[in-house]
């Protein structure tokens, strides 16, 4: 039974992965981080007591800041294939905080690195590198595209990019780049840009929130749904020469156009007024079932500066030959059916049953192998059990 080795299990990528791995037939070992409160709602429904017998899910506690700990798990654990997902991945944070991200998002990659030379282990390893390298490089990037770093998140992530190059090449480690563009699900953590939207139209359609306060809504990015995503890292380590892909879908939208196609799908019409910090997004118009919630012209969309980042990545956009041509990849859900799957579990959470298209979609295009039970399972249980 092959044997994998997640980092960031418990986010949103290390949760899908973990499914979709376990499906394979795998035995997957996860490293979680010791905190006050549980952590693992994301991978809770996939995961049975190491007592029994069926247990293929296993649990270290362990820190992408401790080079000691994750030597000794490594060697125990002798993995054939080491995902490392683990990271302080968001943008914005990592201006507040950068000498942490360089720590964890850059070092942790060479901690990792390091242990397998070290203990002489040859797992294949899998870096999660980022679209966020490119930075104000012109679109469409590939994997020949300059990196230009905007964010102290992007120069770790660069850092740890070079280490994964370094370490295949000096000491001959089957060790690849997944240089992934933004993907999203219902399992997104709630503070990036797709799953506030999405969570604050149910917020707002179900009468708890009034507003939603952005920071740049002409920033462009190439979403792509992340369980799609996870296959491919999945196909990095099984080709016969580690190499360095980039895997997005090739097209790109705005903030503004995501608002728009999240309000629209759940039934409201949104218009713009104004430029720069006094933008407002309006009711232009409704479906009936909203009339007793929401006026015409009433304000949903705001400004908060406070959302700017110092240096802003514009527009993100895949140039995906490489991994369509080595790996046969082919995005399969598009943009529309990823806002509507995103707005379907979220409008779930708030007790608004949802048009459904999204689920319908995602379900038609054969990711059976994930039920998305989700981020706040527990949550939603409450809303509508
Ligand atoms: P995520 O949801 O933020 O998950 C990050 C994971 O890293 C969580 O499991 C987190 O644990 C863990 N982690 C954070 N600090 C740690 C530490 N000090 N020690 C051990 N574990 C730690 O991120 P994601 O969206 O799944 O992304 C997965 C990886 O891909 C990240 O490296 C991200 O930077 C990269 N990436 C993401 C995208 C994207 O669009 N999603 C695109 C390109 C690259 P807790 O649950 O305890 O916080
Ligand atoms: O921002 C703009 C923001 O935080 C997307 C991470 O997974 O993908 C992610 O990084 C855009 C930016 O993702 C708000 O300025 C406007 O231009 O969802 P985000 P990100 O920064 O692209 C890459 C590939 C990763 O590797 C990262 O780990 O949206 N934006 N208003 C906003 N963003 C947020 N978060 N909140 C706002 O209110």
């Amino acid at each position: 039974m092959p044997r994998a080795l997640i980092t960031g299990i418990t986010g949103q990528d290390g949760s899908y992965l973990a499914e979709f791995l376990l499906a394979k037939g795998y035995e997957v070992h996860g490293i979680i981080r010791r905190a006050s409160t549980f952590n693992t709602h994301r991978i809770d429904h996939i995961y049975i007591d190491p007592h029994e017998s069926n247990a293929k899910m296993l649990l270290h506690y362990g820190d992408l800041s401790d080079p000691g700990l994750l030597t000794e798990l490594i060697y125990n654990i002798i993995p054939d294939e080491i995902y490392h997902l683990g990271a302080q991945s968001h943008v914005r944070v990592s201006f507040d905080m950068p000498e942490f991200t360089g720590n964890i998002t850059g070092l942790g990659t060479t901690r990792i690195l390091d242990a397998m030379r070290r203990s002489g282990i040859k797992s294949r390893f899998y870096q999660a590198s980022s679209s966020e390298m490119f930075g104000s490089a012109l679109p469409p990037q590939s994997e020949t595209t300059i990196f230009q770093p905007q964010s102290p998140y992007a120069a770790a992530k660069l850092y740890a990019y070079w280490l994964t190059v370094n370490y295949r090449e000096a000491y001959n480690l089957y060790a690849c780049n997944g240089i992934l563009f933004n993907h999203e699900s219902p399992r997104r953590g709630e503070i990036f840009v797709t799953r506030k939207i999405t969570r604050a139209v149910s917020n707002i359609l179900s009468g708890k929130q009034h507003k939603l306060f952005m920071g740049n809504l002409d920033a462009k990015r190439d979403w792509g749904f992340a369980p799609e995503y996870v296959e491919m890292m999945y196909l990095m380590l099984q080709q016969e020469t580690a190499d360095d892909y980039v895997v997005g879908t090739s097209e790109s939208y705005s903030v503004r156009e995501f608002i728009n196609t999240a309000f629209l799908y759940a039934g409201v019409e949104i218009e713009w007024l104004g430029e720069g910090i006094q933008t407002q997004g309006i009711v232009k118009s409704t479906s009936e079932k909203w009339n007793d919630r929401l006026q015409i012209g009433q304000v949903l969309v705001e400004i908060d500066p406070r959302y700017f980042r110092p240096t802003e990545v514009d527009y993100l956009k895949a140039d995906i030959s490489k991994a369509r041509q080595k790996l046969g990849w082919e995005p399969r859900i598009t943009f529309d059916e990823l806002v509507n799957v995103m707005m379907d579990y979220d409008l779930l959470q708030v007790g608004i049953t949802p048009p459904s298209k999204g689920i319908n979609a995602v379900v038609a295009k054969g990711f059976g192998w994930t039920n998305h039970e989700f981020a706040n399972a527990q949550a939603l249980k409450n809303d509508i059990g």
